[in-house]
């Protein structure tokens, strides 16, 4: 039975603040604060945890190995010798937002009937371009069953931040879907992550039928304001389409566009004149996992930061009040992820899979939680100032808690 799995990337022991993503306006105005990677860490397994108590199947991914030795050896230096901007490059801990790990098309989508996956090559970033070889060999682990085709990245220079670009809209998650590849176009003062060519290489290796994959364009007005992801506009599940007015460039050919794709579509839209786009980008509104509740309905779960926005509040109130779609307002406490750019939707990545399918290894529950958070209040460092990433003791540390993580996982082949 197919159904929809959530993994979260367990926030690794690096977690700083290095400013190191330009276009995102958290990760900007965060540089140089000192990061709590071990608060980081639980609020992540505490999101696990909330979404389990809803009666949702949820997965993992572990951290990757930083800070990244082999990545800066071959651009000729060591962690002790690099410039500032490659050794925060290489620390960071940025694979928790698994949101970018992957774009998935489930197997009902695919003319062969296999689940496919393409690791993102996140090429636009550099702190980012290095995660994809860590994040395959996982994704090849994690989903080495025949029901699953995992592929390498698209090659550079196309630009491709996998799920968070990409929605589905379906009656079932597991029934046949309409994939929606949202994509950038540059040449503004902050980059366009998703690049057209990219998102139509996934699209074909995916093996899609052309009638229901559809290629939109995000706003440059988005792009502009600081969503340099389309999941921090926009959402979908099963037949709704949440979204900001401004999220994709042209509106309303884009909605008659998914219409006419998929006409069970229902689409909530925000008019930017009941929240600005401003509001929503700071409240991370869009960057809510919308979730099916076994109990029937759907469920947002979303940052707490969106209760502390009136503007956004006020309207998410409003919304359930009223007969739609969307039930439950979930808030969940992210802070520590959010202040680098990543909500609840961008820490994980959604597999429609039969769980049996799964290596288990990969799968949580309440037990392995507990099992987890023991390895990180234990070997997560408290705190995290800019001059620590210059510390080789900090360094040793950090792989440490991460081995010791593989070790209760049970996954030392990752190391
Ligand atoms: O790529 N932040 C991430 C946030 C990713 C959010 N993901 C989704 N929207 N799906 C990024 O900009 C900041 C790292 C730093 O500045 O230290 C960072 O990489």
């Amino acid at each position: 039975m197919l159904t929809e799995i959530n993994f979260d990337g367990i926030i690794g022991p690096s977690h700083n603040y290095a400013g190191l993503s330009r276009g995102n306006i958290a990760s900007a105005s965060h540089a140089g604060d000192v990061s709590q990677p071990r608060a980081a860490a639980l609020q992540g397994i505490e999101k696990m945890r909330h979404n389990l108590a809803l009666g949702l199947p949820q997965g993992f991914f572990v951290p990757l190995d930083r800070p990244d030795a082999p990545w800066l050896a071959a651009l000729g230096t060591t962690i002790e010798g690099a410039e500032n901007h490659l050794r925060a490059q290489a620390w960071s801990a940025s694979s928790m937002w698994a949101a970018n790990a992957a774009t998935v098309s489930p197997a009902p989508d695919s003319a062969d009937g296999k689940c496919h996956l393409t690791v993102a090559n996140l090429v636009t970033m550099p702190h980012r371009s290095h995660e994809w070889p860590g994040t395959l060999a996982q994704l090849r682990l994690a989903f080495a069953h025949p029901a699953f085709a995992v592929h390498a990245p698209v090659p550079a220079p196309f630009g491709d931040e996998g799920a968070a670009n990409h929605m589905r809209l379906c009656s079932g998650h597991d029934g046949a879907g309409v994939e929606i590849f949202v994509y950038g176009v540059g040449g503004g003062r902050f980059p366009a992550r998703q690049h057209l060519d990219a998102s139509k290489a996934v699209a074909r290796r995916h093996r899609l039928d052309p009638a229901r994959t559809l290629f939109i364009r995000q706003s440059d007005t988005a792009i502009q304001g600081g969503a340099f992801h389309n999941d921090v506009v926009a959402v979908a599940n099963e037949h709704v389409l949440f979204t900001h007015e401004t999220a994709f460039e042209d509106r309303d050919a884009a909605h008659a566009e998914i219409r006419a794709a998929f006409p069970m579509v229902e689409i909530v839209e925000v008019p930017a004149s009941a929240v600005s786009l401003p509001d929503a980008i700071k409240s991370y509104l869009f960057n809510a996992q919308l979730v099916s509740l076994p109990e029937g309905g759907m469920g947002l779960v979303l940052p707490t930061e969106a209760q502390e926005t009136p503007t956004v509040w006020d309207w998410l109130e409003d919304m359930v009040a009223g007969n739609g779609p969307i039930r439950r307002l979930l808030p969940v406490d992210v802070r520590q992820s959010m202040a680098n750019g990543g909500g609840p939707a961008c820490l994980r990545l959604r597999v429609v899979a039969d769980p049996a399918t799964v290596d288990p290894r990969f799968v949580a529950d309440e037990g392995k939680l507990d099992r987890i958070a023991a390895v990180i209040a234990a070997h997560w460092p408290e705190a995290i100032a800019p001059a620590g990433l210059a510390s080789a003791a900090l360094a040793a540390d950090v792989r440490k808690a991460r081995a010791a993580l593989l070790d209760a996982l049970d996954l030392a082949e990752l190391d």
